[in-house]
């Protein structure tokens, strides 16, 4: 017979017992942002053990597997993090973050328990082992990570009942994938992952219309691999391809350079320089870099996607029927004004949200596929439940009276896009293949491709203030509600210049205002971001000079 007492007493000094051996490092604050937790490598391990607990609890609260990834992405080697993956493949929801911060913090073992004990019984959780939690670990290459992973370990095996699953050393969205395919019963292993992606690559390269493979260009593909895990399991990938030459720079194996040292997409997005490793035959005559950005790669897919909804609804195909559809482009206030322009005119619904993955991503399942994307790349495309079964049910019914006609290819064509872009959060590798068939499918070059609209000159600076959360936003963070009188100075600065766009908002990863500035000109748009600066600085009273983003 079960002892309700006894398991909770049980309960009890495991959680004591385990987290006494870790203690918090003296002086650390944590703090759960948008990359979860993140700190030097080498005091992390009691934060990563208290977010194992965490998502153990958020396994018990929905009955699902959950997701842990210890990584630090793009920032240096000696860094790590720990970020929780809720059951849909999403990040974890925002209304737990504060008890994660909590939890992180606790001074002392006994001073964690009561947390525990409160938020569990705040989120009706049952402890003592009634229930039982899966928690799926993945980690990055970075040499830190594998005590943390033992940290991670030892972080659910304090909880009764919790089981910790070790898938290895994977890309944070590849975790985010197998979380989403295990919870809706789909194969979640990585040689499923792998195979769904080139599986749905081929497909997608087969349907390439006949006309456009005469100028199929040389389909051959240099990827920076960071000397991280993304090299490796890039490496790995290409062996499964067909159609595509993979070429992999700083691919990560042993003792091959760096991670993200002088290479890696934050790096070469930021100093605009080609990564080291890279030989004069890999970039071009030039040797100069062309940003394709976010919001170049978002119209790219916006294009595609449009043109195989409108040929599915074309009306003097009798085969096809009427095939309605929503389709929805999410950005933040950071899209090149420019690219706003050219989807619109596409006659396409463009809509802002906040910045961060969660926010866009939130607004993006509101159509039946969303598409959204930040200018720094992160994005996705969502295709809604219902509208996969609607299509899937079309395809059979013109797979068997009207096979091989426009109508059933792109009717193909749209469920090889839901299979092969990552369905739970951006996917750099998926990403890419969908770039590359997109490209294929089109018969563009990248130039071709990165002439669909010029970008307006841009200025981004960052001003240091006091207290950074004095500056409240609405409207996705194109307005100021506070500081009161700042937005009415904005608006004054911004109407002296044509085509001037100006925004400022409180950074969520650095402790600063952000300000961005857009013009006709790139004298006037830096004017333009100098002026508001001085603006903040002196409604935030500092009279810190500006520095460059
Ligand atoms: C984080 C966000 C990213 C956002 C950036 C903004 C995720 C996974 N990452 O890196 O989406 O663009 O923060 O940084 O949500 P900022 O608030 O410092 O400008």
């Amino acid at each position: 017979m079960k002892q309700p007492m006894a398991d909770e007493e049980k309960q009890r000094s495991l959680l004591l017992e385990s987290a006494s051996r870790f203690p918090l490092p003296s002086g650390a604050k944590f703090s759960y942002g948008t990359a979860g937790f993140r700190s030097d490598g080498s005091i992390l391990a009691s934060t990563v053990f208290r977010a194992a607990i965490v998502a153990v609890l958020r396994s018990l609260k929905t009955g699902s597997a959950v997701g842990l990834m210890i990584t630090a992405s793009h920032n240096p080697v000696g860094d790590n993090g720990v970020k929780i993956a809720d059951p849909d493949g999403g990040m974890m929801t925002q209304q737990w973050e504060p008890f994660a911060d909590a939890l992180a913090n606790a001074p002392n073992p006994e001073h964690l328990l009561q947390l525990v004990i409160q938020f569990s019984k705040e989120e009706n959780i049952t402890l003592g082992g009634g229930q039982s939690a899966e928690i799926l670990l993945g980690r990055d290459t970075r040499p830190s990570g594998e005590a943390l992973l033992e940290a991670a370990k030892q972080g659910i095996n304090a909880i009764i009942g919790a089981v910790a699953i070790d898938m290895g050393i994977l890309t944070t969205p590849q975790l985010h994938w197998m979380v989403r395919s295990r919870n809706k019963g789909m194969k979640a292993s990585e040689p499923d992952y792998f195979m769904q992606l080139s599986r749905s690559f081929k497909c997608l390269m087969d349907l390439v219309p006949h006309e456009k493979i005469k100028d199929r260009m040389d389909a051959k593909l240099v990827v920076d691999g960071a000397n991280g895990v993304g090299g490796e399991k890039l490496e790995e990938l290409k062996k499964m391809m067909s159609g595509l030459k993979i070429y992999v720079r700083n691919s990560g194996k042993k003792g091959e350079g760096i991670l993200n040292e002088r290479c890696g997409a934050d790096y070469v997005q930021k100093e605009k320089v080609v990564p080291c490793g890279f030989g004069l035959g890999d970039v071009g005559i030039s040797g100069s870099i062309d940003l394709v950005d976010g919001d170049k790669i978002l119209s790219l897919f916006a294009v595609f996607i449009k043109e195989q909804l409108s040929i599915l609804n074309q009306k003097e195909n009798e085969l096809c029927k009427e095939f309605p559809a929503r389709l929805g482009i999410v950005q933040t206030a950071y899209a090149n004004g420019a690219s706003t322009d050219y989807l619109k005119q596409l006659g396409l619904e463009v809509v802002l949200a906040p910045t961060g993955v969660k926010y866009l991503h939130k607004k993006a399942l509101e159509y039946d596929i969303g598409i959204y994307f930040e200018a720094n790349g992160h994005g996705t495309i969502l295709f809604s439940e219902n509208f996969i079964s609607r299509l899937e049910a079309m395809n059979n019914e013109l797979a068997s009276a009207s096979a091989g006609t426009e109508c059933h290819k792109a009717a193909l064509r749209l469920l090889a896009v839901s299979q092969l872009i990552n369905q739970a959060v951006g996917d750099a590798l998926s990403g890419l293949l969908l770039v590359e068939a997109v490209l294929q499918y089109m018969g563009w070059s990248i130039q071709r491709w990165s002439e669909l609209y010029s970008d307006l000159p841009s200025r981004q600076l960052k001003v240091k203030v006091a207290d950074r959360s004095a500056v409240v936003t609405a409207n996705a963070e194109t307005r100021v509600v506070k500081p009161l009188g700042l937005q009415e100075v904005i608006d004054a600065e911004t109407a002296k210049h044509n085509r001037g766009r100006c925004f400022i908002r409180p950074s969520g990863t650095e402790d600063i205002i952000r300000v961005y500035a857009e013009a006709s000109t790139q004298e006037a748009a830096d004017s333009l971001a100098h002026f508001v600066v001085q603006h903040v600085d002196h409604f935030l009273g500092f009279s810190s000079p500006p520095q460059l983003a």
